[in-house]
């Protein structure tokens, strides 16, 4: 087999496990580790310390300290349910969900598919094939690769937008110990004149640079702060509890594609997950929430940052069922939890 068809066959054998996207880069430095170093230096991570320790630092900047012998870097993306296929139902104190939490978590489904890929590669070639695989956790600025290995463009809101799905995908890598052909990154901006994703942010995070401050976005809010949500937020974000979707529902690009979108079934929506009960949200107990959100990513804000979430949510709402399980919060043994209940309860007690 020539390199070129045991680049196709590894694409063809990563879709046929639900990658639908698939490219080849070089290893050499990604194009834009100087706009990530700028990034940190403007302490835009906010506390996501582990972005800029030294040594990761250094192996963003240079795939070949991850693995020596690396010679070709594999991007693959796998589609998620687009938000707007399952709309918002009507009832009163219901929160919303990032969809690409609705099913399981890719940090668990991805990593035995990428193996398998492994597998198949080492079958190929007919020897080991030195390797490492990564998905979202690793010290490798997945966005910037994936540009480079052609599966789409750098968004204005920062997201990886291909020009045949939008952005409703996750990202993963193979580094190969194997010289194989490279693809041609994507060279268009797909943008234009467009700021619908700049204008629709409620917080205002999404820089010039195409960067976030990331601070400020209620995907961060969300799910990375561990501490308590900053009052002058707790107007911007209406509803969402887990993430945040809006600058990606906008896109002309998502509106274009979502709906010949197949997502991957790992992803479905889990019942009562995409836009969940705020009121049951604050009743869960510790054993509840493990048992609701076992591999689900949801699982990453804990039950302190789910219902933290929740209550930020229902102060900017009205009635009595809200006034009755915030106050039921109020009383939760943990600390950050009764916090964000007492400014609830202030907040419900000035509009009611
Ligand atoms: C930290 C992080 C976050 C932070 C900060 C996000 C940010 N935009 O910086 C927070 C918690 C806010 C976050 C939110 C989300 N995240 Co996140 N996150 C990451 C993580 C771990 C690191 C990203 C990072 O290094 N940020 C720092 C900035 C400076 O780097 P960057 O975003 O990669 O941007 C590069 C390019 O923009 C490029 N660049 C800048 N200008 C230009 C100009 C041109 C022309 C070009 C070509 C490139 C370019 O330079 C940057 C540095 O290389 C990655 C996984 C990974 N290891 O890469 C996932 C990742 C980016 N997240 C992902 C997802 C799904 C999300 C959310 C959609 C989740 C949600 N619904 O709530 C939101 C999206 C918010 C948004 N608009 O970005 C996916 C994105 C997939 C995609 N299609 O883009 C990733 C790749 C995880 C994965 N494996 O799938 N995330
Ligand atoms: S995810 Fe939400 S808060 Fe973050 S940049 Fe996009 S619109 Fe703004
Ligand atoms: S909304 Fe417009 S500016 Fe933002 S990423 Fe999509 S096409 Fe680009």
């Amino acid at each position: 087999m020539t390199d070129s068809a045991l680049a196709q066959a590894i694409k063809d054998f990563a879709r046929q496990l639900g990658f639908q996207l698939a490219g080849f880069t070089t290893p050499e430095s990604p194009p834009h580790i100087q706009t990530y170093e700028h990034w940190l230096q403007e302490n835009r991570h906010a506390d996501m310390s582990y972005l800029a320790r030294p040594d990761a630092v250094a192996k963003r900047a240079n795939p070949r300290q991850i693995l020596p012998e690396c010679q070709t870097i594999l991007v693959l993306g796998v589609p998620y349910s687009p938000p707007d296929r399952l709309p918002k139902p009507g009832q009163p104190h219901t929160g919303r969900v990032a969809a690409y939490a609705w099913g399981d978590d890719y940090h668990d489904v991805l990593p035995p598919r990428l193996r398998a890929i492994i597998e198949f590669i080492e079958q190929q070639v007919g020897h080991p094939v030195p390797n490492r695989y990564y998905t979202d956790t690793g010290p490798i600025l997945e966005r910037d690769l994936a540009q480079r290995a052609g599966l789409g463009w750098i968004g204005r809101n920062t997201c990886l937008i291909s020009p045949r799905h939008g952005s409703y995908f996750l990202l993963a890598e193979i580094l190969l110990g194997l010289a194989l052909p490279v693809d041609e990154p994507t060279r268009t901006d797909h943008c234009g004149t467009c700021t619908r994703c700049v204008d629709a942010c409620p917080t205002h995070c999404i820089r010039p640079d195409r960067t976030l401050d990331a601070g400020r976005c209620i995907s961060y809010l969300t799910i990375e702060n561990k501490g308590e949500i900053p009052e002058e937020f707790h107007h911007h974000w209406s509803d969402w509890v887990f993430g945040c979707d809006i600058c990606q529902v906008v896109c002309p690009w998502n509106i274009r594609f979502a709906a010949h979108q197949q997502p991957d079934p790992a992803f479905s929506p889990r019942a009562g997950v995409p836009y969940p009960n705020l009121i049951e949200v604050c009743e869960l107990t510790p054993v509840e929430f493990n048992a609701r959100f076992k591999n689900s990513p949801i699982r990453r804000a804990k039950r302190q940052g789910y219902i933290r979430n929740a209550l930020a949510v229902l102060g900017n709402s009205s009635g009595k069922q809200a006034i009755k399980a915030v106050k039921t919060a109020s009383q939760d043994e943990d600390p950050l939890i009764r916090e964000h209940a007492y400014r609830a309860l202030s907040q419900l007690g000035r509009s009611s």
